[in-house]
């Protein structure tokens, strides 16, 4: 059914047609009626694709009620029911799966097989991994109870995504929410407002207040009882400011510039198409890129050429295209944003190729000094800096040389190699011979400036839970 033709856009452009493409919030079970809206903008195309309501702090704090009415049933509903309620969650968005990932790629510009083939289905694997949380958590976690109300704040790279790593555990462990979808970024999240009606989530668990930075802060300093955050270490850094002292709970899953280390033993093929997808996957528009290639002298040349005529073979275009490996960016300032640190750079720039628009091709920057800015800001864009290392120590030293901590790779067939280098990096986590393997059911989370805490895994589901201070919980029956 998803066959070769450029996707057809027919039924994400009647359903933004049946809401006229306006939208209000989604609070407390009902949508209402928009308010002072901003548009949200297709960046392959230009188009504006609908209005969308500026987050007012009256309407974060209606939100926040709303959540708070709902919480007390939602908390005491069996694990069993809740279970049921994301399962039926997870059955909606695989229901929905093409009306999700187009209308993903019209407002990210990402490609189309990435949103269906990642965006949307691991956002119903989240769903389903923590349904099954959910039914066990009265055995699992019998003394613990949930947050409370839960602002969860997501950005724009993988807005379903992040929104599912948000909700899946908040709701599983007996939370509710109200979450911000970013501002270039909020149909999905919209979308999912019908997902959660037709699912049966009771009215006023899950609430979608949509708005810019300031509709976010305004979502921070309200009475909410954990925050969850994913976004720029910078906004990271005043949140954790802002929540000092409140007792609230805290999880920010920030920035990187994640090495990847090829050792001279590595099959170098594997390297250079892992590496396709460690930098340009979505883009580059990826907190744990590999943006930060690091190769042992003795084949850094060969590397190189290899890369090159693999990058010229990138296709980048038309997002709804299927054969396309990389769409858009998100937003004409990011492109903007990119071009000026490629001014800054003192290193060699070889770029693949890319249309005219909010386009930029495959790059790839060599020679560079360590303290060159490619080597230290984070792009979150298809730029790739390389530079080279003699000894494993040097390795180490390099890929360390960073104030961020969120993913390493290395490649290497010599698994002493590996296994030595693995725990000497300062990362979240380190992938061997691969990249960007994530799960629902692995912890994901910084060290360093990259964040604080966990989502997924169980220490995921612990940061929705909190030690009980009532009674305890009745003790799970045994047969
Ligand atoms: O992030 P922001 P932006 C990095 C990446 C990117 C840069 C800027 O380098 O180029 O950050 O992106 C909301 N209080 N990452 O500007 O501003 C905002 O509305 C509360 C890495 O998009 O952090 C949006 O919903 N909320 C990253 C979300 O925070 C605030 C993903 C993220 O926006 C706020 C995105 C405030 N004061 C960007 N200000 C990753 N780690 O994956 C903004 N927001």
């Amino acid at each position: 059914e998803w066959g070769p033709a450029p996707e057809s856009r027919a039924e994400a452009d009647a359903w933004l047609d049946s809401h006229g493409r306006r939208f209000g919030h989604y609070i407390g079970g009902k949508r209402l009626a928009a308010g002072e809206t901003f548009a949200t903008v297709n960046p392959a195309t230009g188009e504006t694709l609908a209005e969308i309501t500026q987050g007012t702090a009256e309407d974060v704090a209606q939100a926040v009620k709303a959540a708070r009415k709902a919480h007390g049933s939602w908390a005491k509903s069996s694990d069993h029911d809740r279970a049921r309620v994301l399962y039926a969650i997870a059955r909606g968005l695989q229901k929905h799966a093409r009306l999700f990932a187009v209308l993903e790629v019209l407002d990210t510009g990402k490609p189309i097989r990435e949103a269906r083939d990642i965006d949307v289905a691991q956002a119903a694997r989240h769903f389903y991994h923590h349904a099954g949380h959910a039914e066990l958590r009265g055995e699992t976690h019998p003394d613990a109870e949930p947050w409370g109300v839960c602002g969860q704040i997501v950005p724009w790279n993988f807005p379903l995504l992040m929104l599912a790593w948000k909700v899946a555990p908040a709701l599983a462990m007996g939370n509710t929410v109200v979450l911000k979808p970013a501002e270039w970024t909020p149909l999905t999240a919209l979308a999912f407002a019908e997902i959660c009606d037709g699912a049966g989530v009771p009215p006023g668990v899950v609430n979608i207040v949509t708005g810019d930075g300031a509709t976010g802060a305004a979502l921070v300093s309200a009475e909410i009882d954990k925050l969850a955050f994913t976004g720029s270490t910078e906004v990271g850094r005043l949140l954790r400011r802002e929540t000092a002292g409140r007792g609230i709970g805290l999880t920010l899953e920030l920035g990187g510039k994640s090495p990847y280390l090829v050792f001279e033993d590595a099959d170098i093929d594997g390297a250079v198409e892992g590496l396709v997808d460690a930098i340009w996957f979505n883009g580059g528009q990826v907190c744990c890129a590999g943006s930060r290639l690091l190769v042992q002298e003795g084949i850094a040349e060969d590397v190189t050429a290899r890369l090159r005529a693999r990058m010229a073979r990138i296709r980048v275009g038309n997002p709804l295209d299927k054969s396309v490996d990389m769409g858009a960016l998100v937003h004409t300032e990011q492109k903007a944003r990119i071009e000026a640190i490629l001014e800054r750079t003192t290193g060699k720039i070889h770029r693949g190729a890319a249309p005219d628009g909010c386009y930029l091709p495959p790059v790839l920057v060599t020679d560079l000094h360590s303290a060159d800015p490619l080597m230290q800001e984070e792009v979150f864009g298809p730029v790739l800096a390389m530079t080279t290392f003699r000894t494993p120590a040097e390795a180490v030293q390099l890929a360390n040389d960073t104030t961020y901590g969120l993913a390493a790779s290395i490649w290497s067939q010599d698994i002493d190699v590996a296994l030595d280098t693995a725990p000497k990096i300062d990362a979240g986590v380190v992938w061997v011979n691969g990249t960007n393997m994530l799960d629902a059911a692995a912890p994901f989370g910084g060290l360093k400036e990259s964040g604080f805490g966990r989502e997924g895994g169980t220490a995921g589901l612990a940061a929705y839970l909190r030690p009980g201070t009532g009674a305890p919980l009745k003790a799970p029956k045994v047969y």
